[in-house]
């Protein structure tokens, strides 16, 4: 019984192919969906489970207004018109900078962005918190300014690469690459292909590593000075590429050859022939390098960017068949966004500058609480759950109740939802048209999810939602009559559409506001009329990439790839890259990698052993490092509500080495108690060899308020706001000093 459907997984960034069993409206069954040409059936166990993100009891319906704290159902028009007003108000009594918006991202649909982003500039407000800048700011930077445009990430190469060098990144676990268990699988069984993994404990990537570095919890940046030194020392360096592709390699020189090899190892707790022999490696193989949480949620998070950046740089590991590419980009993941220009908008009370058109969640408390008179006031959040996903619990809880407006867009009752003002309802990934654009391979890759399931009560796209605030709030321009009539037929329209965007040159600004509403309005979904209007407009690299995946040239490109989207519900390769012509891509002005970043050799003076191994002496009442926040195959972020997928399981344990549980009297199963500078937590301990003694491990993504249920602890009780590096204000999750006892 039954019909099986076509979609994707909304719980992380691989987004695999799905294919669902729909009976009487519930998803049934599960598989993996083989037709897609990325994931070619491979899902994992949360994309099994993904019935228990779709089916769970806190599903919204209707519009909810919260009065004398309870919540009340009111109408859409009740509640669009109401807010407007009250963002209107604000705006108009305390400023622009007053208003921010936080989310438009998440794991699973981003068509909302281009209409949140726009609706808070037409506010005046350029303030867009988002989860990428909690975890990669850092990155972002460093390849502005390298590579030219912070959108521009290289992804390894890893159909051509023979080494993969896994940094702070648990690809087992976490994915981050499509299939990425069997690709890792691949490069350790090979023997033609290595895989390297730098991590501080036999994570279950580091448990089939060919070669596992295990440095101390922080001390990336000292490896790669040495790492880099070493290269420098033994002239293994690859000139020829240098020559013709790098600049600034010699400004960078003296800094990056004065330094103390073997005393930064010891304080890294490294050997020197292993260090050495992943030197001659990264000098000798083409190699394909992923950063992920490890390091970028760490010390010095931005400049271990810089330098991974610099070593793949040395050894010509960028832009070439096999190594690390410049993706194809359908639509950037971010703004290109220069701090050093006046225009670039800083946090009022933190002064942490817009990166990537984004400003860090880990300041927003601050920048409530602050006494500045346009501190921010109202706080439009939509696909996020900041109460348990960003750093510091209880300073989100007490800032969020200061708030004069908080409006949360959400497909479930959560704990931020639970603070809101108002409550709007969206449609699921799973009852709406929607897709992402992540950039994780070189090639691109386009799947439009479309509605499986019809959803309950009344709930809106998001971008609908934001739709019908910009028109209450008159920022939709009058349009004329034809594009309604036209709307059915899109070659007509996109005509009428140009004609009218001559005459009203003003109004391009709000283009997918005006296409939502007239195009959306004939294909059911603002959404979908999103997509066509970005299909029209492609930067001419990406309508090159398309050619070569098999489009025709020419004005009606567009409407070509719309068409091919609609018809392929498995998602299809849109672009295809040359890897032989990768440094045409480069958007620097001189068109070569640049690796003079004055910032990084400022920050190079306090990489020094001696000051490392001062700054990493742990304080007696905290001698212990908590990785907070570990993804396991029990956890898909905050995404999922209904706990049923992992009954039975020992899913939210505090992670620990026999050696330091025997020093503590602990055993396994016992309660302990953890404690940080910002809170403490009771939980089950668990005793594992695959963290490092010194270490202990707790998951995110718990502290799950379910009816009748609290599952897990949330880890971000236990993370304070202000351990977080200075520039980009990202927090350092994989670094937080602790201490452990019995309960
Ligand atoms: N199962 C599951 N998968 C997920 C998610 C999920 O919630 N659950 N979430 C998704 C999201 S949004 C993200 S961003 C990714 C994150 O994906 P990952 O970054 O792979 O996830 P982590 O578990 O943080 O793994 C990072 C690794 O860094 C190591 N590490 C800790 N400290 C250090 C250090 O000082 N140096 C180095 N070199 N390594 C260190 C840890 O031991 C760990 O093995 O996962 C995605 N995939
Ligand atoms: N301590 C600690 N904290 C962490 C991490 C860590 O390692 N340690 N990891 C961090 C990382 S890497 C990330 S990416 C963030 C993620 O942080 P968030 O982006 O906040 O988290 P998610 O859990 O992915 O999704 C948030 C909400 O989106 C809602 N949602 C899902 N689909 C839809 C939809 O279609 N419409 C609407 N309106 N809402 C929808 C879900 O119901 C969920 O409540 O968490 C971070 N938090
Ligand atoms: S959670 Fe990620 S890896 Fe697992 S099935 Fe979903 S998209 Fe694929
Ligand atoms: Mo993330």
């Amino acid at each position: 019984m039954g019909t099986w459907k076509k979609s994707g997984c909304a719980l992380c960034a691989q987004n695999c192919g799905l294919e669902l069993l729909i009976d009487n409206n519930r998803i049934v069954k599960v598989r993996g969906d083989k037709d897609n040409p990325r994931s070619k059936g491979y899902i994992c166990r949360k994309g099994m489970n993904i019935a228990n993100f779709q089916h769970n009891e806190q599903r919204l319906k209707y519009p909810l207004k919260k009065v004398a704290g309870e919540f009340v159902q009111i109408s859409w028009e009740q509640a669009i018109s109401e807010i407007a007003v009250r963002l209107w108000e604000i705006r108009d009594q305390y400023g622009p900078r007053s208003l921010a918006y936080m989310g438009g991202g998440g794991q699973s649909c981003h068509m909302e962005a281009a209409f949140g982003v726009r609706l808070m500039r037409a506010l005046g407000s350029r303030y867009h918190y988002s989860a990428l800048s909690q975890e990669l700011t850092g990155h972002f930077w460093t390849q502005g300014r390298v590579l030219g445009r912070q959108y521009m990430l290289t992804v390894p190469d890893e159909e051509r690469a023979d080494m993969l060098v896994a940094i702070g990144w648990n690809g087992m676990e976490s994915h981050q690459m499509p299939r990425a268990p069997l690709v890792l699988r691949e490069f350790s069984k090979n023997p033609d292909k290595l895989l390297v993994v730098i991590d501080p404990r036999k994570s279950e990537t580091a448990q089939i590593a060919d070669l596992h570095l295990a440095l101390r919890p922080g001390t990336d940046a000292l490896l790669l000075r040495a790492v880099i030194a070493i290269i420098l020392k033994e002239g293994w360096f690859n000139q020829a590429y240098i020559d013709k592709h790098v600049s600034g390699c010699k400004e960078i020189w003296p800094q990056l050859t004065d330094f103390d090899i073997e005393a930064a190892l010891q304080v890294c707790e490294l050997e020197y022939d292993q260090v050495r022999d992943f030197a001659r490696l990264m000098a000798t193989r083409k190699v394909g390098v992923h950063t992920d949480l490890g390091v970028l949620m760490n010390r010095h998070t931005t400049l271990v960017s810089c330098l991974v950046m610099v070593l793949l740089a040395l050894c010509g590991q960028i832009g070439r068949p096999g190594t690390n590419l410049i993706p194809g980009i359908f639509m950037p993941l971010g703004a290109h966004s220069d701090e050093r220009k006046e225009s670039n908008w800083k946090t009022l009370t933190t002064g942490i500058p817009t990166i990537m058109g984004y400003v860090p969640p880990n300041v927003l408390p601050e920048e409530i609480m602050s006494d500045h008179p346009e501190r921010i006031r109202a706080v439009l959040c939509t696909q996020s759950n900041p109460l348990r996903s960003y750093a510091d619990t209880s300073a989100y809880e007490e800032a969020f109740a200061r708030l004069d407006l908080l409006v949360t867009c959400e497909i479930a009752m959560t704990e931020t939802a639970t603070l809101s003002h108002y409550v709007l309802p969206s449609r699921s990934t799973y009852e709406s048209w929607d897709s992402t654009f992540f950039t994780w391979t070189p090639d691109t890759y386009f799947q439009m999810r479309r509605p499986v399931v019809e959803p309950e009560g009344d709930p809106l796209e998001i971008s609908e939602i934001h739709l019908r605030l910009a028109d209450a709030l008159g920022f939709i321009p009058e349009l004329p009559a034809a594009l309604y009539e036209k709307a059915g037929n899109r070659m007509e329209y996109g005509l009428e559409l140009m004609q009218y965007l001559q005459a009203n040159q003003t109004s391009a600004a709000m283009m997918p506001f005006i296409v939502g509403k007239t195009l959306g309005l004939a294909l059911g979904s603002t959404n979908l009329a999103a997509l066509w209007g970005i299909l029209q407009a492609l930067p001419r690299d990406t309508r090159a990439h398309a050619v070569r995946a098999g489009f025709k040239k020419g004005p009606l490109l567009g409407e070509e790839i719309f068409q091919a989207i609609l018809d392929h519900p498995e998602g299809m390769w849109i672009g295809k890259i040359d890897p032989e012509d990768n440094f045409s891509l480069l958007k620097t002005e001189d068109k070569r990698i640049n690796v003079l970043i004055p910032e990084m050799i400022e920050w190079l003076e306090s990489i020094t052993p001696e000051k490392e191994a001062a700054a990493l002496n742990l304080k007696e009442d905290y001698p212990l490092i908590l990785m907070a926040g570990r993804h396991t195959s029990y956890n898909a972020n905050t995404l999922m509500r209904n706990p049923a997928w992992n009954e039975g399981k020992r899913a939210c344990t505090l992670a620990m080495h026999p050696r330091d549980a025997e020093k503590l009297g602990l055993v396994d199963g016992q309660m302990a108690v953890v404690t940080t500078e910002a809170g403490s937590a009771e939980l089950e301990v668990e005793i594992t060899t695959a963290v490092r003694p010194g270490m202990v491990m707790i998951p995110h993504g718990f502290g799950l308020d379910y009816p009748g249920n609290m599952v897990g602890i949330n880890v971000n009780y236990l993370t304070k706001n202000t351990n977080r590096e200075a520039f980009t204000a990202t927090p350092f999750h994989r670094y937080v000093p602790c201490r452990v006892e019995a309960v």
